[in-house]
């Protein structure tokens, strides 16, 4: 699915603003007539996520109904129209102008409708009602009855009860657009690149919609460079590789890009085009190297949350340039989309600043109990789909995570990820595919994956208070995982909850120096062996969750900036342990 933007031939409008919105009383459905619209509904930030705007609406899950009004722009009346989605959670289902176009299932993912039969010049009525609501078959999932061999004994819960460990904010929570489009327009682009010598291939699959011959004309252009190639298009799709000589290659530091322009044209006359970013670049896996344009890169960074007070999980652009900034000062060259997919400006500013990105589905608390696993599973097959095809052509992108710390303890574990794995790389044999994993040794999905990653706690959750036991076990742990996996292993999590201003000497837990200490002696750890390519401290910030014994104020204090984006101590010793320059 083509990212929506404007051109000759394309328009997009950002429907983003002020909408009506009213949290539905007794889940009456679209039967209570507001498919149409309703007249009760307050005022509400699009997007944004709802439980942070009003005094009753942090901990309702909803279902909530949206509503807003548009007119067509000028000059749209002969196109075709689409409304995208960028992310609504969890359970979408929208009415244009009572007529019903749809649900989709699943937050953080784009999903569009043609709106094209139901859409008028004037007076247009979008409603949406949102389901955020918890439960034991969605991914991911919420209120499951909790204990052995899923889960463990005495877990104190949480409320709302979530089955992760992050707010369950809702709601639309990126923009939403409606776009013009040609009729049998562009309809994909997958961009593949390789290297050989100094030239830069790009292999370039055109997908588009009808199959009325065409032609479609391509050009790769940086400053001081401009590639092209024709190719016929008989049907509705095409294949075409542009060979760059002494090819600018992209990676962390010199993140270059290309334009790729692709346009369509019958009888010589344009109708269609798109143009998209391309950063020429191989990542591949050698023994127990990753190799980034065929040299070994370690990875520095961080897992992170969309996560910002009053906005929840909506997105804010001077956030994300924040957290680049943050990044970039502390010397990290790396992140996971912990847990679920991240926004698109946040995509590609990564792109664009030379970061590298383990891309992780929404599928976040799995297990594997017989109750709901079909359906579980359809939702993750979805979600590995809809990564692919949202994210694919992401120079940024170097691996698919199709889950964060699943309850793999059954045998049917093993067999779910084999086939999401399986499905991965039919849809993207360029990327290695990993499972994020804290079972170590137990978890049978690492016998297939292409990258292990490992998240761990001793000297937190276990040995509270004890670093040198803590670093002992790790260090014994890295090397026994290595030996039964020999490939390439990354400590995707590591961290302390560190409330700011707290201090204590010796270290305690909780103080700024226990952090200091605990990713100190980590990192010396990790940096001993060889096959360990990358570190990713949990977490960039503190963040919102649910209320629970854990979490005091409802918040995860593993940040190493405050949940404002403020500095703690182990911020100034990362940035000395991991710049360069
Ligand atoms: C890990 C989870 C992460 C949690 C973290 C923690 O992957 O989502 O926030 O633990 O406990 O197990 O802080």
């Amino acid at each position: 699915m083509l990212y929506p933007q404007s051109n000759q031939f394309r328009q997009t409008i950002d429907l983003s603003g002020f909408w009506d919105f009213l949290f539905d009383p007794e889940d009456q459905g679209e039967d209570a007539g507001w498919t149409s619209g309703f007249t009760s509904g307050r005022p509400i930030a699009v997007p944004a996520s709802w439980n942070d705007q009003f005094e009753d609406g942090r901990d309702n899950l909803g279902p909530g109904w949206y509503q807003t009004r548009f007119d067509l722009p000028w000059g749209w009346s002969e196109q075709r129209i689409l409304l995208r989605f960028n992310s609504v959670n969890y359970l979408a289902e929208a009415w244009l102008n009572g007529a019903p176009l749809g649900q989709h299932e699943g937050g953080h993912l784009p999903f569009e409708f043609d709106v094209t039969p139901h859409v008028r010049l004037e007076g247009n009525h979008l409603v949406v009602r949102v389901d955020g609501n918890l439960a034991p078959d969605r991914v991911p999932p919420g209120r499951v009855p909790w204990g052995p061999p899923d889960g463990f004994p005495g877990d104190p819960g949480n409320y709302p009860d979530a089955h992760f460990d992050f707010f369950p904010f809702c709601g639309i929570q990126r923009p939403v657009l409606l776009c013009a489009a040609p009729r049998e327009g562009l309809a994909d682009l997958t961009v593949t690149t390789d290297i050989e010598g100094d030239k830069g291939h790009v292999r370039v699959r055109i997908d588009r919609d009808g199959d009325e011959p065409a032609t479609a004309h391509l050009t790769l252009r940086r400053p001081g460079a401009e590639i092209s190639a024709q190719v016929q298009l008989p049907g509705e799709t095409a294949e075409a590789t542009l060979t760059v000589p002494h090819a600018a290659l992209w990676a962390p530091g010199s993140p270059n890009l290309y334009d790729l322009t692709v346009e369509l044209a019958r009888d010589g006359a344009p109708f269609d085009r798109y143009t998209l970013p391309v950063g020429i670049r191989t990542i591949a896996i050698e023994g127990d190297q990753l190799l980034l344009n065929g040299e070994p890169v370690k990875l520095k960074g961080f897992g992170r949350h969309e996560d910002f007070p009053v906005t929840g999980r909506g997105l804010v652009p001077a956030v994300i340039i924040k957290d680049y900034a943050l990044m970039h000062w502390i010397g990290a060259n790396s992140f996971r989309t912990t847990h679920y997919p991240y926004s698109d400006p946040m995509m590609d500013l990564a792109d664009r600043l030379g970061f590298l990105i383990i891309d992780e589905t929404p599928a976040v608390g799995l297990y594997f109990r017989e109750d709901g696993l079909e359906r579980r599973r359809a939702l993750c097959r979805q979600y590995v789909q809809e990564l692919i095809g949202r994210d694919k052509n992401h120079p940024s992108v170097i691996a698919w995570s199709l889950a964060n710390e699943p309850h793999s303890m059954r045998n049917e574990a093993k067999l779910f990820f084999r086939e999401l794995y399986d499905l991965a790389k039919a849809l993207d044999p360029s990327r290695p595919v990993t499972v994020v994993s804290a079972l170590g040794v137990a978890e049978e999905a690492f016998e297939f994956c292409d990258i292990v990653c490992l998240n761990r706690y001793w000297g937190w959750y276990t040995y509270p208070g004890q670093i040198d036991e803590a670093c002992e076990t790790l260090a014994g742990e890295l090397k026994a995982l290595h030996e039964k996996f020999p490939k390439p292993l990354i400590l995707s999590e590591f961290g302390v909850d560190t409330i700011p201003g707290c201090h204590a000497q010796p270290p305690e837990m909780f103080s700024e120096e226990y952090q200091v200490e605990f990713l100190t002696r980590y990192i010396e750890v990790l940096d001993s062996l060889p096959y360990v390519v990358g570190q990713h401290v949990w977490n960039l910030c503190d963040f919102k969750t649910s209320q629970g014994v854990r979490r005091m104020g409802g918040i995860n204090y593993k940040g190493v900036f405050t949940r404002d984006r403020r500095p703690k101590m182990a911020a100034h010793h990362l940035r000395e342990l991991w710049r360069t320059d």
